[in-house]
């Protein structure tokens, strides 16, 4: 006697909603020759204060523009606004994340004309923004020395999904004792391609190597661009 079974087809997925709209997102700013960036951390590792550095020191470089995440307050926009740069702010209300589609409303609001860089600070959260594919090209994954040498282990999967770690506020790692090669090690852990960079947004420490990585992946974009056009 063959076993019967019933199949219960559940429609839609939340994720499989995201997915389509991320994949669209990622077309519409490869086409654009856009370079664009999912900064994510736990709320205060510096994803703001790196983006004012970046916005003051490559004004003249680049042309950049910010999408940013906010549980409630649209503090990180005005602190962004100051730079000249068109910013968006995108309040989440109770929602722990920013999805696909809030970020393509973001990403309309902002414009895309002539950008070179778009930077997306997301909720600051370690654990749900991981699931959301934004349409982003990179992400980038900040863990700042007062956090504690352990947490790339305890909340594995933002660092996993990350192409770069920036490693902040290194400034005060002496001062605070940080065990800087254990940092690196679990970050090594969780990530073992991600590229791992040391930055203080104070100092300007490293931040040259932040600016490389940049210019790499923006130069990436256009030659992409080149290939979409032949
Ligand atoms: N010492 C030091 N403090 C920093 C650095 N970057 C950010 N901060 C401080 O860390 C706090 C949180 O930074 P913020 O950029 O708002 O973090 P976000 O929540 O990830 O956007 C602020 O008080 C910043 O001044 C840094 O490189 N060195
Ligand atoms: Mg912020």
């Amino acid at each position: 006697m063959s076993a019967t079974h019933k199949v219960v087809v559940m429609g839609d997925t939340i994720l499989g909603r995201n997915d389509r709209q991320a994949s669209e997102t990622r077309r519409k700013l490869t086409e654009a020759g856009i370079f664009s960036i999912n900064l994510l951390s736990s709320p205060g590792a510096g994803k703001t204060a790196l983006l004012e550095r970046t916005l003051g020191d490559c004004a003249d470089k680049w042309a950049m523009a910010v999408v940013v995440g906010d549980l409630q307050t649209d503090n990180d926009a005005v602190r962004l606004s100051r730079f000249g740069v068109p910013v968006v702010q995108v309040v989440t209300g109770e929602v722990c994340h920013l999805d696909a589609q809030m970020t393509a409303t973001g990403i309309d609001e902002v414009g895309t004309d002539d950008l070179d860089i778009l930077f997306i600070e997301n909720v600051g959260n370690l654990v749900c923004p991981a699931a959301f594919d934004l349409g982003e090209a990179s992400r980038v994954a900040l863990l700042s020395v007062t956090e504690g040498e352990d947490k790339p282990l305890k909340y594995p999967s933002v660092f996993a999904t990350a192409s770069l770690v920036a490693i902040t506020k290194v400034d005060i790692a002496n001062t605070l004792g940080v065990d800087m090669p254990l940092m690196r090690d679990n970050i090594r852990k969780a990530a073992p391609r991600a590229e791992i960079l040391e930055l203080s947004s104070r100092t300007g420490e490293g931040m040259p190597n932040w600016y490389a990585w940049l210019n790499t992946n923006v130069q990436h974009a256009l030659r992409n661009l080149q290939l979409i056009v032949r």
